[in-house]
């Protein structure tokens, strides 16, 4: 794939601010360069602000079902350019080819559930406590919404923000990640494909301390929504909370897979595979943390540790490959340096955890998927890593595996394999997480639920499902009075 060059996309131009600076993505396979883009000014951020703002009467005043049929039409183009994206996501972020197609097909399926949406976007209606009153609410939108988003699902997470913003009535400046900014400029690509008209959908690209930070602070943006680590989301909530701003927060997580005694542990073994290798581990929703049941620890982890020494880690383009790299330098040396900590702490490495050297593997970010015995309260067994570094805890009986899963400061999912039909209807309440699967990975939401968690994994607002057009919507209340006098609630009818 050769590189490509993009500008901004400001009222429905794509343009390079004169004399601009620019950065590139790069392909964390094999390090060459996957897209140029410009870094944008403040200046810039602030004219798509503007677009979008303008943009804004026009947009709010198109019937939402009219909305949803541009949304529809985006699905299309998606759906039609789903191997050609599918194969950029893995080539600019290095997730294997059936999850780069998959962050394509959550892209599709979310946008496709929003246009739907456009028939919906349901209030309610009560009753009066006076005559001839007539009461509801409706929705409407907020205005011009920023979307912020990070590299790990750079097609499906920037449309999850977008087409509910949109379907609700809003404009948007989005903001990709720079690591994937190619896979957010083809996001964008397919909303002017579809005919958004101009200004609704604007891109910027660039960093967050200048294009973030320009956004949150512009007191045209009314809503934020932000994916990302726990530190930065911390920042963008204060930032926002400035201008009063709804800011909505999705954060880290540090996901549990309870294992317990009388557990199906094939089904298992496949699930925890996925969930804590799959993406490289660099899921807010990868299964982090194994808590293993004492009665079935040597015999699972056995199995563990067997079906990883033949596990492929190579080219994420290949279908057989297991695990590409992971997506950036930077990565590396947080995983890597995750692993020398648990050295330190006195952690057992079972395997993995070397950089994968000679071959094809030189130019590329690619670690052996690890696997660390470690004790509750650990800097691995607390800490999110975003990599394919898995800590495993030994677990005593259901109620210290509870005790565990919560005793970190994350809350997004969790899971719990058991037969026990009283123990997993018990996990679905006692699991502090927004998340909770029963025999299956922490990792595999569906769009048309909510998608989020508790604790430091976010500020309490939901994505996905049909209440993220709660985070994208005003509520108005409506009182009609058709009595033809003045009514008094509260008075009239006092005793
Ligand atoms: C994320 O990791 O930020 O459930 C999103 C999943 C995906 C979405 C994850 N459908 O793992």
């Amino acid at each position: 794939m050769s590189s490509k060059e993009y500008g901004l996309f400001i009222g429905g131009r794509w343009e390079t601010p004169p004399g601009a600076a620019t950065f590139h993505s790069t392909n964390p396979t094999n390090g060459t360069e996957v897209g140029s883009f410009v870094s944008a000014s403040a200046a810039d951020a602030g004219r798509a602000v503007a677009s979008a703002h303008e943009a804004f009467p026009a947009w709010r005043e198109t019937p939402a079902p009219r909305r949803g049929e541009l949304l529809l039409r985006v699905a299309e183009v998606l759906r039609r350019r789903k191997e050609e994206l599918g194969r950029l996501v893995t080539t600019e972020m290095g997730k294997v080819i059936a999850e780069g197609r998959g962050d394509v097909q959550e892209s599709i399926d979310f946008v496709q559930y929003m246009a739907g949406e456009g028939r919906r976007l349901a209030g309610e209606t009560v009753p009066s406590e006076l005559h001839h009153k007539f009461c509801m609410t409706v929705r409407q939108p907020k205005g011009v919404v920023a979307a912020i988003t990070p590299w790990n699902f750079p097609t499906a997470i920037p449309n999850w923000k977008i087409a509910a913003a949109l379907i609700a009535g809003n404009t948007v400046v989005f903001k990709p990640a720079s690591a994937t900014a190619r896979c957010g400029a083809e996001v964008v690509r397919a909303y002017e494909e579809a005919g958004l008209p101009a200004g609704v959908l604007n891109l910027v690209t660039g960093s967050g301390g200048t294009v973030g930070n320009a956004l949150i602070d512009d007191p045209r943006v009314r809503a934020v929504s932000f994916t990302g680590g726990v530190d930065t989301g911390r920042e963008v909530y204060v930032r926002g909370a400035r201008g009063l701003k709804s800011v909505h927060l999705e954060l880290g997580g540090k996901n549990p897979m309870i294992v317990m005694e009388d557990a199906n542990l094939d089904l298992a073994l496949d699930g925890l595979m996925f969930g804590a290798f799959g993406t490289a581990g660099q899921r807010c929703t990868a299964t982090s943390r194994l808590l293993l049941h004492e009665q079935v620890y040597d015999e699972f982890l056995g199995r563990l540790l067997e079906r990883l020494r033949s596990f492929r880690v190579g080219d994420p383009l290949e279908e057989r490959t297991g695990m590409g790299p992971v997506a950036s330098a930077e990565q590396e040396r947080k995983v890597q340096s995750y692993l020398d900590l648990a050295r330190k702490e006195g952690d057992k490495i079972l395997i993995g955890g070397e950089k994968l050297a000679g071959g094809g593997y030189d130019a590329g970010y690619f670690l052996s998927p690890a696997v660390a015995e470690t004790r509750p309260g650990s800097r691995i067994a607390t800490e999110e890593i975003f990599g394919p570094l898995l800590a495993v805890i030994r677990i005593r009986d259901y109620a210290g595996a509870v005790r565990v899963a919560n005793e970190v400061s994350y809350g997004l999912s969790s899971a719990i394999y058991t037969r026990d039909v009283n123990r997993a209807f018990r996990a679905i309440g006692d699991f502090e997480a927004g998340i909770t699967y029963v025999n299956a990975p922490t990792i595999g939401a569906e769009v048309q639920l909510p998608f989020g968690g508790v604790k430091n994994t976010g500020n309490g607002g939901r994505e996905a499902g049909s209440v993220a057009i709660e985070e994208f919507t005003e509520i108005k209340t409506v009182f009609v009075d058709f009595s033809d006098r003045l009514q008094k609630a509260q008075i009239d009818l006092a005793p």
